[in-house]
């Protein structure tokens, strides 16, 4: 088992959640709510106004998210879904919690901090370092930057 951080669409109520929530991908358990101990900027880009860490640390703000345990299985479809290595890379990141609801005999305590994996990315263009940035991801949030969904051949799907 391996644990992920998400902050972007595969957060619970963010258009891609039904993903973590479907056992026939794999078996994933919701461990925590969390936020980055260094501030990332958090921007959202593309035409299709997606949301990327970008894996500059030390410029942004501290992300907020969720903390996943996932199985080999869904870690496959996860890398394949973001495009890993190529449009995100999974990194390590060092995140604070701040709710954990895992049933572990020796659970993390609010404030503690631990290491998990986290799709960012280093292959951004340089613009995007002016874009404004977001501590809680949220597709219907304010800046009116609604996610595109689309399917592998480019349709719209919503
Ligand atoms: N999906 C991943 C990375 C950004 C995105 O939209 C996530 O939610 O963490």
């Amino acid at each position: 088992m391996t644990r992920v951080f998400v902050y972007g669409t595969l957060k619970k109520g963010q258009p891609n959640d039904s993903i973590m929530l479907d056992p026939t991908i794999g078996t994933v358990k919701f461990l925590a709510r969390a936020r980055t101990v260094d501030p990332y900027p958090l921007v959202i880009a593309t035409g299709d106004n997606i949301p990327f860490m970008l894996n500059k640390p030390n410029n942004g703000q501290r992300v907020g998210g969720e903390i996943y345990e996932v199985d080999d299985e869904m870690l496959q479809f996860l890398d394949r879904f973001e495009d890993c290595p190529e449009m995100y890379q999974r990194t390590l990141v060092q995140l604070e919690i701040e709710e954990w609801v895992g049933e572990d005999e020796d659970k993390p305590k609010t404030g503690d901090v631990i290491e998990s994996f986290v799709y960012t990315t280093t292959t951004y263009q340089p613009e995007w370092l002016q874009y404004p940035t977001y501590e809680n991801y949220d597709t219907d949030g304010d800046h009116g930057l609604k996610y595109v969904c689309r399917d592998k051949r480019g349709q719209d799907v919503q």
